[in-house]
């Protein structure tokens, strides 16, 4: 990897998609161009956006070439392949990025909340989907790690899979203030654990808070 490329990130002014990737940067202490569109702005610059016409994308050159990368699944795996948060062969790879896909699965099912301009309309919608996805997803990925048996997702350290959970526990944790299941023990051992890396720490404390 040449420690010389000038990546240019781009997507909106939320964690929303883009977050594990910010973070996977910070982690790596690469540096990047992190471009944030505004929503208002967006709508004049999608049609000239490559490949999806949607965020984020990963635009960088090397060799002489130019590369743009969309989808933020790829992206992830891209970054974390490059520096060092993929498994040690191509099992462990797929493990991680189906644990990956899984929590992305996450989104559409609270999108409505996001979307959502009434706060007493939000809060009922956040209650009744709580129960019905979000305290079952947490128990899920709970018995995986339980399951793998050294306290992470995949394999014997942190990979891509670890940080995607860390920051989507974080999110609901934070900012929708759901407690983690008193039972997913080893869940909240490795939030506990990834959230202590002091890289990672100091990335939270100093990055810009947005509200999803
Ligand atoms: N599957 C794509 C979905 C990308 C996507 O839906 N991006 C949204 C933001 S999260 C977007 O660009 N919306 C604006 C638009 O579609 O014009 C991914 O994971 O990157």
């Amino acid at each position: 990897m040449p420690s010389t490329t000038n990546y240019k990130f781009s997507y909106f002014d939320v964690y929303g998609r883009g977050e594990v990737c910010r973070i996977l940067f910070n982690l790596a202490g690469v540096k990047f161009e992190d471009k944030r569109y505004t929503f208002a702005e967006w709508p004049e610059h999608k049609d000239a956006a490559p490949l999806f016409q949607q965020l984020p994308t990963l635009e960088f050159e090397e060799d002489g070439k130019k590369h743009v990368l969309a989808q933020s699944k790829g992206i992830e795996i891209f970054l974390a392949r490059r520096f060092g948060f993929m498994g040690k062969d191509d099992i462990e790879d797929a493990e991680i990025a189906q644990y990956t896909l899984g929590i992305d699965d996450l989104r559409p099912l609270f999108a409505p909340v996001l979307l959502e301009k009434d706060e007493e309309k939000k809060k009922q919608l956040l209650a009744e989907l709580i129960p019905v996805h979000m305290v079952p997803f947490l128990n899920r990925y709970n018995s995986f790690i339980a399951k793998n048996g050294h306290g992470h997702l995949v394999g014997n350290k942190t990979t891509l899979a670890d940080l995607a959970l860390f920051h989507i526990v974080w999110v609901a944790t934070n900012k929708y203030g759901l407690p983690i299941p008193k039972e997913a023990t080893d869940l909240a051992k490795l939030f506990e654990e990834v959230g202590s890396d002091a890289t990672l720490k100091a990335y939270i404390a100093t990055r810009k808070d947005t509200p999803f």
